[in-house]
């Protein structure tokens, strides 16, 4: 396994959209293992493979206090939705920055597992946040999307202001 590189704001290659999976073999396995691992390394509670540069809709999550409920979702979809929530969200992909985003409160998913077994899934609270959150990265589109121009300007000066700080420290 491997611990893959993170893709950060504002790489372009964060706006591209990733194709459905296809082939269900070992090199799939393989992305599914070294995301989970990049994830756990990065101390994140999900993560989509359009952030490790890959385009395909593979998406991993776990929002387990131990750490020991790993799923990985192939070409997930929302299907159904319900209510509304507010959840302070974060990205690996804008570190240090937060802000409070409203989704749907719960959502229906349908996806397949790593050897295509189809699967559907009822998630609420923050497990559908997160799941909601990678399947918008598989289209291109990021957390700062959702705030209004003059909260997401603010919070890309900050992310800019802490980049330059690390820089000359
Ligand atoms: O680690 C992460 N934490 C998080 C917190 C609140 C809402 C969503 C997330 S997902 C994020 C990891 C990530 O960037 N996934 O794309
Ligand atoms: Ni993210």
């Amino acid at each position: 396994m491997s611990v893959l590189s993170i893709l950060e704001f504002p790489d372009p290659r964060l706006r591209l959209h990733a194709a459905p999976v296809q082939v269900f073999d070992a090199q799939l396995k393989k992305l599914g293992a070294d995301m989970l691992e990049t994830m756990y390394a990065a101390n994140g509670v999900g993560l989509a493979a359009i952030q490790v540069n890959v385009q395909q809709r593979v998406l991993v999550a776990d929002m387990s206090e131990e750490r020991n409920q790993p799923l990985v979702l192939v070409n997930a979809e929302v299907v159904e939705r319900h209510g509304s929530q507010v959840y302070q969200e974060g990205c690996l992909s804008f570190p240090g920055i937060y802000a409070n985003v409203t989704r749907a409160l719960g959502v229906t998913v349908t996806a397949l597992d790593l050897d295509g077994k189809a699967l559907r899934l009822e998630l609420e609270g923050p497990l559908a946040v997160c799941i909601q959150h990678e399947i918008d990265h598989l289209d291109g589109k990021m957390f700062v999307d959702y705030l209004s121009p003059l909260k997401r300007a603010m919070l890309l000066k900050r992310l800019d202001k802490q980049r330059r700080q690390a820089a000359s420290a």
